[in-house]
């Protein structure tokens, strides 16, 4: 499949300005003329835009924008955060990636970007649907001194600095869904997931995978996630450029992250009450246990969500998934 679409593409890179017809195409990659119109499909979806004309053919008017390694570099606001990317076009997770370099002891801040994700993860075992060059796909290695419990409060630090990123470039504020979804209007646009390398006492390395949906159109996504999933491009009508957002969100997780180790969780506890959709909702936590119901109080400066249920007890929460 990635082969005969590279072929695709080598033809119109040689063809230039000119058209080339269908069945050129078919004849090319040896295969039938709805198989190339399908490919040409692939490639929009891509976000190349192709123009079709009557009995003359394809051309390529426009290739999509990738992140380049440079443009992330020029006017990053960090001292840590982004020192060292790892830059790939294709990988099955980054957080894959990212966890051979922790290991391979890459320094803190250490950042892998890919355009597209096969196999994308989620939290537990989920997948992730990480199309090629309309998302922001990265993870971040992280090397606190913290006790390895704390960890997950990470997740909460992340979701705070995704969307003060975005508020800062967009302009549309979105919310956040404990622990780790961030919505707009109720469809979710981001996910986090926080992975830990530890000793019983000592972090080795925090993985803090981020993916963004920026710039896909909803037809990309399969049809599972077309109600449930939005992009900055579907809320704003605007493409996002990518790289400002990368490194808008790395200055923002930097200095986060620099109060959390200084200041504790309780000022990043208020930040993200300030943006959480559920607080003082009725909400269902559906958890391994069992499911919960009842209302959502806020959050323990240990970033547990606290749940009332209809008697009046209160649970604390760890690890759920929150329907509201
Ligand atoms: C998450 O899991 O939301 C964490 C997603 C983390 C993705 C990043 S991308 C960079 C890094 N490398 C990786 O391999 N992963 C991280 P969870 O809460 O389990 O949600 C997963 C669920 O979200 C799926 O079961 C789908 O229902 C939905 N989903 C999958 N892809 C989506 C997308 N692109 N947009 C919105 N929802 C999606």
């Amino acid at each position: 499949q990635s082969e005969l679409r590279k072929r695709l593409l080598d033809a119109f890179t040689n063809s230039g300005d000119d058209f080339l017809s269908g069945q050129y195409l078919a004849d090319l990659i040896g295969c039938t003329r709805t198989a190339v119109w399908k490919h040409i499909e692939e490639l929009r979806k891509e976000g190349f835009e192709l123009e079709a004309v009557r009995r003359k053919g394809y051309r390529i008017v426009k290739v999509p924008e990738k992140i380049t390694e440079n443009e992330v570099r020029l006017g990053l606001m960090t001292k840590r955060l982004g020192q060292h990317i790892h830059y790939e076009e294709s990988v099955d997770s980054t957080q894959k990636i990212a966890l051979q370099l922790s290991l391979d002891g890459a320094p803190e801040g250490t950042v892998v970007i890919a355009e597209e994700q096969t196999n994308g993860r989620g939290r537990m075992a989920r997948t992730w649907f990480s199309p090629k060059y309309t998302g922001i796909w990265m993870s971040v290695i992280l090397r606190p001194q913290l006790l390895p419990h704390k960890a997950p409060q990470l997740t909460l630090v992340t979701a705070v600095a995704v969307v003060q990123a975005i508020e800062e470039l967009v302009s549309i504020k979105p919310q956040i869904k404990w622990p780790n979804d961030i919505l707009i209007d109720g469809k979710k646009m981001t996910g986090i997931l926080t992975e830990l390398q530890a000793e019983s006492d000592r972090i080795n390395s925090v993985i803090i995978g981020i993916g963004i949906n920026a710039n896909q159109e909803l037809e990309v996504y399969p049809e599972e996630l077309q109600s449930i999933a939005t992009s900055l491009r579907i809320e704003t009508g605007k493409t996002i450029n990518r790289a400002e957002l990368i490194k808008l969100v790395l200055a923002k997780i930097e200095h986060l992250y620099d109060v959390y180790l200084q200041e504790g969780f309780y000022p990043i506890k208020l930040l993200w009450e300030s943006y959480a959709v559920s607080i003082g909702k009725m909400i269902t936590a559906r958890m391994l246990q069992g499911n919960l119901y009842g209302k959502a109080l806020g959050i323990t400066d240990d970033g547990a969500l606290m749940m009332e249920d209809e008697l009046g007890k209160v649970h604390l929460v760890y690890s759920a998934d929150i329907e509201i």
